[in-house]
């Protein structure tokens, strides 16, 4: 059972299984406004069955529990713009949801993976030497973040109070097919699509540390079939770039100047920089990233948004009116 599965990171996840694997799956998703049901319809069948309905349903995720032998939970609201402007949802679903998820699989006795993100370790100054490992003390800086971690902390309390069988990752920013154009990567390769500039928050010197979303989904599945219970593994690929830089590689793959963009407003609490070690994955599991030429798998997205405007068109006239109502 694949929770949030119509999501940019969980759909990709499902097309994993079915190419990789022999494994069916239910996903329960309450299609909001990021989900993208186009992604799993050519999937549906034999092995692909889709419930649209909420994580935070007792009832409902109770009964689907039981019919299965594991749950990877990726469902969330997921951008942090959003959690500023109304946090509610972020509570509701990453905290209430993963809470009904852990008394599922406690009174089943499931297997269960949480999906997290790297945001829960707050953010590093530019020049720290240390990355983000599983020792990193938690300092979440947005509701996004906050309710991420409140969720990673139930995770471990019901692993250690109750016995729940489960795993944890936190990864680093995804980019790929499928992401909601509200994201700064898609954002700007659709932007240049449309022929608009690339919006900037700030000066752009913040720093992310970019993962191509089938090596998360790899790392995923292996860390539910090999990882030790009640463990959390960080996923990363040693992708770290400022925002300035990938807005200048995208403004030189569009033949456009490298002052072709607008500075914005700056995001509230903007994080500084995210970086992961992910020593312990790799030595324990053996994890290793196969889509690691950021260029490359860069070039890969803009042709995918390129070839899939009917998808992205019409959700992007309403993200950029919300942007532009913030000044962004
Ligand atoms: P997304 O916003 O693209 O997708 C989220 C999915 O969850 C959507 O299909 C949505 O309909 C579904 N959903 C939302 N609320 C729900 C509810 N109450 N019940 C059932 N389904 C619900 O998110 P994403 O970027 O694919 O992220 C997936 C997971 O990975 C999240 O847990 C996120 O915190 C985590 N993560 C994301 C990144 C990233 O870079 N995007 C990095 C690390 C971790
Ligand atoms: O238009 C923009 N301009 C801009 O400069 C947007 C949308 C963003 N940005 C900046 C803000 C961040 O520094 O780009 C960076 C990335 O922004 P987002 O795509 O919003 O991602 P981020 O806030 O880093 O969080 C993402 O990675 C971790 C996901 O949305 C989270 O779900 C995940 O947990």
């Amino acid at each position: 059972m694949v929770t949030g599965g119509a999501g940019f990171i969980g759909s990709n996840f499902v097309h994993h299984l079915l190419t990789h694997t022999d494994a069916r799956v239910t996903v329960l998703d309450k299609l909001t406004y990021a989900a993208n049901k186009d992604a799993l319809t050519p999937l549906l069948g034999d092995r692909l069955e889709l419930v649209v309905g909420d994580v935070a349903d007792r009832a409902l995720v109770e009964r689907l529990v039981g019919e299965h032998d594991a749950v990877v939970h990726f469902a969330a609201e997921s951008h942090n713009d959003n959690s500023l402007r109304d946090p509610e949802p972020f509570i509701a679903t990453n905290i209430l949801g993963t809470f009904a998820l852990l008394e599922a699989v406690r009174a089943a006795g499931t297997r269960f993976h949480h999906v997290s993100t790297d945001e829960v370790y707050g953010d590093l100054e530019l020049d720290d030497p240390e990355r983000f490992t599983e020792e990193t003390a938690y300092r979440p800086s947005s509701p996004y973040s906050a309710s991420k971690a409140a969720s990673d902390h139930l995770v471990r309390a019901w692993v250690r109070s109750f016995g729940v069988q489960a795993t944890l990752s936190n990864c680093s920013n995804n980019y790929g097919p499928w992401q909601h154009v509200e994201k700064f990567i898609p954002r700007q390769i659709t932007n240049l699509i449309e022929g608009r500039r690339p919006r900037l928050y700030g000066a752009g010197q913040n720093v992310r540390d970019w993962i191509h979303v089938d090596d998360h989904s790899a790392a995923v599945w292996q860390i539910l079939n090999e990882g030790r219970i009640g463990e959390t593994y960080l996923i990363g690929a040693d992708g770290e770039r400022n925002n300035l830089d990938v807005v200048r590689a995208l403004l030189a793959h569009f033949g456009r100047a490298e002052d072709d963009f607008d500075h914005v407003v700056d995001r509230a609490g903007h994080d500084l920089r995210y970086a992961i070690d992910a020593t312990k994955l790799r030595t324990e599991l053996g994890w290793r990233p196969q889509h690691g030429d950021f260029a490359e798998g860069l070039a890969r997205t803009v042709d995918w948004y390129r070839a899939n405007q009917q998808w992205w068109g019409p959700l992007k006239a309403a993200t950029e009116a919300a942007y532009a109502a913030r000044g962004q």
